[in-house]
């Protein structure tokens, strides 16, 4: 933690803006924010249904209602959130590169926001695309604390419509009890990540309880059998914050042109988009440009985002943009209604257990605005590594915690994040304030997708290089939500 001097000295030295995030207290005055009416976003609880049922979960939104923002590249990211829920927040701008005071990292950029109090930020927004903003703040994101944050730039077109798809778990268990439960059935696991194991009876049957509790299926599986995957058993998966019981239908042209934002918001779930049988043209992932790749189905990991250009037939029907989890045959999306055609029910279950993701298309995939070729000054190997029991998960071994030291990193160094998986587990991995290059997978180099979360799948090796333009204290880690709980954090720090 940073004392408040430091921090106030460091932001001060860090730039020239007289506006920081700052918590303010619930009984200051609102004071004006400098140049122009900040854009308010709201924390606040909401209900739902899911399953026929309510849920109280969390919500961002402006005043007006609107989730989230919509905005365009060259203007500032000029937002007061305003903390209405009762516990402190604090929230992350997944992608963007603000000053790092303004990361929404609670102990690492700043201060949490109080009850009732809030913050402002402002800074300009170097690049457009598709990214999210979610709470950082303990497990708040499993109760839907996100929301697209949306940037637009020359790639968007008059002529197409943007269609935001946003995938969710959902369970009715509160998430600090889903975290127990993944605590406990781990430690009766009693057995390291990485040694393989028998299948006992007594867990199998466990694995099939009570939906919405922790599963302790990974028990029974090594890491020479097939991933470990899906540790939650959740209630429902949303597109949209609805099932497909009930889903999203969208009015779009036939014969029109639609893009596809599509937002990985889910705290543990990977998914594989399936356009059925539409070809889908992936312009860009995490925001970022990558040469076209034709598709009717892309794998989107934790936390990425896809972005997809559709043309759609002439003849009206409906097109349903389903979100397959990973794993198994459990199935959310959203319908394209062309031309008023009829909208069939499709069921939540698919006929089949879909696959675990590879890095099968981030193979293929190339930057459209590669790093700059240059000499890499330096490498952080960072081993990925866990301890099934007790749900112990960690980077190099070390669980995180204050007295950890940041990977140290200098200004203008081109900087080379070698990943490792250890685990039987998938972990998509997350550097804030800097986008990054996949360089390598698996011994063999590359010019990859620059983006800001990439999947590192079980024994596999992912080499991401950035350059260090973005001085601060920064958060990198593994973006499911209990893994990152549970200590699969670090930082690195220059400035
Ligand atoms: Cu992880």
């Amino acid at each position: 933690m940073l004392s408040r001097r430091a921090f106030l000295l460091s932001a001060a030295a860090s730039t020239a803006l007289p506006l920081l995030a700052r918590a303010q207290e619930a009984s200051q005055p609102s004071a004006a924010v400098d140049g122009g009416t900040p854009t308010v976003l709201r924390l606040a609880r909401r209900t739902i249904e899911v399953n026929g049922k309510s849920a109280s979960v969390y919500g961002i939104r402006q005043p007006d209602g609107t989730f989230g923002i919509r905005t365009k590249v060259g203007d500032r990211f000029r937002v007061r959130v305003e903390n209405r829920i009762e516990e402190v927040s604090l929230i992350h701008w997944h992608g963007l590169t603000p000053p790092w005071q303004q990361d929404g990292v609670p102990g690492i950029s700043g201060p949490p926001i109080p009850v009732g109090g809030y913050a402002d930020y402002d800074f300009p927004l170097r690049f457009g695309g598709t990214f999210w903003m979610h709470s950082h703040q303990g497990l708040q994101e499993q109760l839907l604390m996100a929301a697209p944050l949306i940037i637009h730039d020359r790639r968007d077109r008059a002529d197409q419509q943007e269609v935001i798809v946003m995938l969710t778990d959902f369970s009715f268990t509160p998430p600090e009890q889903i975290f127990e439960a993944l605590k406990k059935d781990r430690g009766m696991a009693a057995m390291p990540a990485t040694a393989p194991a028998p299948v006992s009876g007594m867990q199998g049957m466990k694995a099939t309880g009570q939906a919405g509790q922790a599963m302790p299926s990974g028990m029974a599986m090594g890491a020479a059998a097939k991933p470990d995957l899906n540790d939650v058993k959740y209630d429902a998966f949303l597109a949209n914050d609805r099932t497909l019981a009930d889903p999203e239908v969208v009015k779009v042209e036939p014969g029109g042109r639609v893009l596809l934002r599509v937002i990985n918001s889910s705290s543990m779930s990977a998914f594989h988009l399936d356009l059925g049988a539409l070809d889908g043209e992936l312009i860009a992932v995490d925001g970022f440009a990558v040469a076209p790749v034709m598709a009717r189905r892309f794998p989107i990991a934790v936390a990425q985002r896809l972005d997809i250009r559709l043309a759609l037939p002439r003849e009206p029907a409906a097109h349903p943009v389903l979100a397959l989890l990973e794993g198994e045959n459990r199935q959310t999306g959203i319908i394209l209604q062309a031309g008023g055609a009829a909208v069939a029910r499709i069921p939540d279950t698919a006929a089949q257990a879909s696959p675990a993701l590879t890095l099968d298309l981030e193979r293929r995939l190339r930057a459209a605005k590669p790093l700059k070729s240059r000499k890499v000054n330096r490498v952080h190997t960072l081993n990925l590594t866990g301890q099934m029991a007790g749900y112990v998960w960690s980077l190099n071994g070390v669980a995180w915690n204050e007295n950890v030291p940041p990977l140290p990193v200098a200004q203008g160094e081109r900087v080379e994040l070698v990943f490792v998986n250890k685990t039987p587990m998938p972990h998509p991995m997350h550097l804030h304030g800097h986008e990054f290059q996949v360089v390598e997978i698996d011994g063999k180099r590359f010019p990859g997708a620059v983006r800001d979360t990439v999947l590192v799948p079980p024994n596999r090796r992912v080499v991401v290089a950035f350059d260090a333009n973005n001085p601060g204290h920064w958060a990198l880690h593994c973006h499911l939500l209990y893994h990152l709980e549970a200590g699969m954090f670090t930082t690195l720090r220059y400035v």
